[in-house]
C-alpha cells in the first residue's frame, strides 16, 4: 500500500513537472487558452449568467485547444500571428453576441450579419446599441500582444526547447482536446444534442455548449440552406406526412365563415407597435388613439403574440402569410425564399384578387423584392421605384408620405381590379425611434407639486424623465405612426376605398426596448427623479416574465360597414398568435389552408401559441423552455406535469415540422411525389 502511494506521488509529480515544462515552453499558447477561456465565461456571465457551469467551460476549452493545436505547424516565432488571428475572431464573437444579446435577448447568427448591418449603420450602432461592457472582451488580444512583446524582449522564441516535430506538437494538443471533449460529451443528454442540432433554443445552446461551439455550430447551420436539403429528407418527409395525418386543422365552419368573402383587404404592418401602447396615456394623452378607436370598433385580439425569430419583420410577414413558424436558423426571406409556401396571398389570387404589397424602404431589404413574388404578390411597390422620396425621416420615407402616396395607387388599383388585397408595411416607428422627436406633441415630462422647504409654498416641479430614454422616443414615434394610420384611414374613406374593404392591422413584433427601461418607467419616483430603490415598498420590479408577456402586439380587423361591424365587434382576450391569422381571417374570407399550423380561433377551444425558441403560452400559463420555468396565470387552475409535457411536445413538433417544410421544401415535394403515385395508379 505504502509502495503504491509512493508510486502515485511519483506519477503525479512527474505529470506536474511535465505540465510546468510544457507551460514554460508554450507561454503564448497558454496565454491564448486562458484569455479565450475567460472571455467564454465572461460572456455567459454578462448574458445567460451560468458563467461557472462546468459543461460550457469544458466545451470552450475543447474548442480552444482544438483551434490552438494547429499553431504547432508554425515555427515558435511565427505562432503569434496565428494566435492573434484567432484571439481577434473569438473576441469579436463575444463582442457581437454581447451587443446582440443586450438588444435582442438572444444570440446572433451568421445568416443575419448582412441584414443587421443594413438596419443599423456603424455610427448608429456605436451610439445607440453598444454599451461599454460590450468592449470588455478586448483585453484578451491586448494581453496576447503584451505577452508577445515581453517574450520578444527576452529572446524567448529562440531559447524555448522544442524537440517535437510539428505534427507531434499538434497531436499532443489534439489528444488533450479530445480528453476534455470526452468529459464534456459524457455529461450531455439526448435533449442537449438535439437542441444543438436544431439550434432554435439559442440561450440554452450557449448555456450548455458555450459561445464558441454555439457560433461554430451556427456557421454550419447558416450554410445549411445549401447543404441540409441533401440530408435527412426521408425522415423529414415521413414525419411531415405523419404530422398532417394526425393534426390537419379541419376546415370547420363557424359564425364568421365567409362574412368577408369577396371583400377587398387592406392590411397594415405596423412596425414595432406593441399592444400596451393602446392603453397607455402620457400626461392624459393617449399614445395611439386611432388604433384604440379602430380596436374598440372592430374585432380586437388583445392577447396576441407575434411569433418572430431573428428575422423580425420578415418572419412576421412569413408567419402571417403562411401560418408556419420562422426558420430555426437563418431566415426564410433571406435563406429559404425559393421554396413553395401556401399563403394568404396565393389563396386570394385563386379567388381572382389582385394582390400587392407596398413599402417605403428599399426592395432588397429582407430580400422582399424576391420573396414577395414567391409569396404570391402580383406587384411590390417600393422605395424610389414607386414613391417620391419627399420626406425622409428615420429609416426612409416617412409613414405619412408613404400612406399619402399609397392612397392614389390603391385608388388606381381599385379602378382596374374587381377585388384586391394589399399589404402596407410601415417604417417610421423603427429603432432607434428618433425620427420625429423634435416635432412631437407628446409631453414626456413628469409634473408634480411639492412644498418648497424655504417658502412653504406649493411649487410645480417638471422632470424631463423620458425624452432621453429609448422608451420615451418609442412613445413619440409610435404616436406619430398612429397619427399616420388615422390619416390614412381618413384618406381611404374620402376616396371611397373603405366601402367594400376590410382593414387588418397587426403590430409586427415588439420594440426590443431593454427591460431596465420599463423598470425605470413603471417605478419612477418624481421626488428623487430616479427609479425607486428595490427596497422601497412601492417598488414593483418589471420582471423577465413581465417583459416577455408585455411583448404582445395588437391584431385588429375593422370594417366601415355598420352591419358587418356589429357582427365582428368584439375583444378576443384568449391567447392567439400570428400563425392563427391565416386560418382565422381566411375563414372569414372563405379560404382554407390545410398546412396551417395555427388555428381558426373560433373553431377551437385549445388556445396556445408556440414561440420559435420553444417557449409556449396558453390561457393558463407561460412556459419558458430555456430553463424549464413557468408562470401560471390563474392560481386555481390545475397544472400538472402532463399539461406541460403536452404543450412542450406540441411546440417541438410544430417547430420541427415547420422547419422541415422550409428546409426540405416539403409541400412542393410531397405534392410532386403524390402526383407520381397517383399517375402510377391510373
Ligand atoms: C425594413 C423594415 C424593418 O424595411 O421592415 O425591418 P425590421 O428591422 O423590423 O425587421
Ligand atoms: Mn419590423
Amino acid at each position: 500500500m505504502k509502495k503504491f502511494g509512493q508510486k502515485l506521488i511519483g506519477v503525479l509529480e512527474k505529470a506536474k513537472d511535465n505540465i510546468m515544462y510544457f507551460f514554460k515552453n508554450n507561454i503564448l499558447f497558454t496565454t491564448f487558452i486562458i484569455t479565450s477561456l475567460i472571455n467564454g465565461c465572461l460572456i455567459r456571465f454578462l448574458t445567460v449568467k451560468n458563467y461557472a457551469a462546468i459543461s460550457p467551460i469544458l466545451a470552450d476549452l475543447a474548442f480552444i485547444l482544438f483551434v490552438g493545436s494547429f499553431a504547432y505547424f508554425f515555427k515558435p516565432k511565427n505562432r503569434f500571428k496565428y494566435f492573434m488571428t484567432w484571439s481577434v475572431i473569438l473576441t469579436l464573437v463575444c463582442l457581437i453576441n454581447s451587443v446582440y444579446y443586450t438588444n435582442y435577448v438572444s444570440f446572433t447568427s451568421f445568416s443575419l450579419l448582412a441584414t443587421s448591418l443594413q438596419i443599423v449603420g456603424v455610427s448608429d450602432a456605436l451610439e445607440t446599441i453598444m454599451e461599454l461592457k460590450d468592449f470588455c472582451y478586448i483585453w484578451a488580444p491586448l494581453t496576447l500582444i503584451f505577452v508577445h512583446r515581453k517574450l520578444l524582449k527576452q529572446n524567448y522564441y529562440a531559447k524555448i526547447k522544442s524537440t517535437d516535430k510539428p505534427k507531434v506538437g499538434v497531436l499532443k494538443v489534439l489528444v488533450a482536446a479530445a480528453i476534455v471533449l470526452g468529459f464534456f460529451v459524457s455529461g450531455l443528454t439526448g435533449t442537449d444534442i438535439s437542441r444543438l442540432y436544431k439550434q432554435w433554443n439559442r440561450e440554452y445552446v450557449v448555456m450548455k455548449f458555450g459561445i464558441y461551439v454555439y457560433q461554430g455550430n451556427d456557421l454550419i447551420a447558416s450554410l445549411k440552406p445549401q447543404i441540409s436539403p441533401l440530408f435527412g429528407y426521408d425522415t423529414a418527409a415521413k414525419e411531415f406526412r405523419e404530422y398532417y395525418d394526425e393534426n390537419t386543422r379541419e376546415d370547420k365552419t363557424n359564425k364568421y365563415t365567409d362574412i368577408f368573402k369577396g371583400k377587398n383587404v387592406i392590411a397594415i404592418h405596423a412596425e414595432s407597435i406593441q399592444n400596451y401602447l393602446l392603453d397607455t396615456e402620457i400626461n392624459g394623452k393617449p399614445i395611439t388613439p386611432n388604433l384604440k378607436r379602430l380596436a374598440s370598433e372592430g374585432m380586437y385580439f388583445s392577447n396576441f403574440y407575434a411569433q418572430e425569430s431573428v428575422g423580425t419583420s420578415s418572419d412576421t410577414e412569413f408567419t402571417y402569410s403562411t401560418s408556419l413558424l420562422p426558420a430555426s436558423s437563418g431566415t426564410v426571406f433571406v435563406s429559404y425564399w425559393d421554396r413553395e409556401y401556401p399563403s394568404i396571398q396565393k389563396f386570394l389570387k385563386e379567388e381572382d384578387y389582385y394582390v400587392f404589397s407596398m413599402h417605403a424602404n428599399k426592395g432588397n431589404f429582407w430580400n422582399r423584392e424576391v420573396m414577395h413574388k414567391e409569396l404570391g404578390y402580383d406587384k411590390f411597390y417600393y422605395y424610389d421605384k414607386d414613391y417620391k422620396l419627399d420626406e425622409m425621416i428615420g429609416l426612409g420615407l416617412s409613414d405619412k408620405s408613404f400612406f399619402n402616396q399609397s392612397v392614389q395607387k390603391i385608388k388606381d388599383i381599385s379602378e382596374k381590379h374587381d377585388k384586391f388585397y394589399g399589404l402596407l408595411i410601415m417604417l417610421t416607428n423603427h429603432t432607434p425611434f428618433d425620427a420625429v422627436e423634435d416635432t412631437t406633441d407628446l409631453d414626456l415630462t413628469c409634473k408634480y407639486t411639492k412644498t418648497d422647504e424655504i417658502t412653504g409654498e406649493q411649487v410645480e416641479v417638471v422632470n424631463d424623465y423620458l425624452s432621453n430614454t429609448t422608451l420615451g422616443k418609442y412613445f413619440t414615434t409610435a404616436h406619430y405612426a398612429d397619427e399616420a394610420i388615422g390619416e390614412f384611414v381618413d384618406q381611404l374613406d374620402k376616396e371611397g376605398l373603405l366601402e367594400d374593404t376590410v382593414l387588418v392591422i397587426y403590430g409586427d413584433h415588439d420594440a426590443k426596448i431593454k427591460r431596465a427601461e420599463y423598470d425605470y418607467y413603471y417605478n419612477y419616483n418624481p421626488e428623487t427623479d430616479s427609479k425607486l430603490s428595490s427596497n422601497d415598498p412601492n417598488y414593483d420590479e418589471f420582471t423577465k416574465y413581465d417583459y416577455e408577456l408585455n411583448r404582445k402586439v395588437p391584431f385588429i380587423i375593422w370594417t366601415k360597414d355598420e352591419e358587418l361591424r356589429k357582427k365582428i365587434n368584439k375583444e378576443i382576450t384568449t391567447v392567439t398568435g400570428m400563425y392563427d391569422v391565416l386560418p382565422t381571417l381566411g375563414n372569414m374570407l372563405g379560404i382554407y389552408d390545410k398546412y396551417a399550423l395555427g388555428h381558426d380561433v373560433f373553431s377551437t377551444d385549445d388556445h396556445y401559441v408556440v414561440f420559435p425558441n420553444g417557449n409556449w403560452i396558453t390561457d393558463k400559463m407561460y412556459y419558458d423552455s430555456q430553463n424549464g420555468e413557468a408562470i401560471v396565470f390563474d392560481e386555481d387552475s390545475v397544472i400538472d406535469k402532463d399539461y406541460i409535457a403536452k404543450y412542450t411536445e406540441i411546440a417541438e413538433k410544430e417547430i420541427a415540422v415547420s422547419n422541415d417544410i422550409i428546409v426540405h421544401d416539403l409541400i412542393k415535394k410531397t405534392k410532386e411525389s403524390d402526383k407520381v403515385i397517383k399517375g402510377g395508379q391510373k
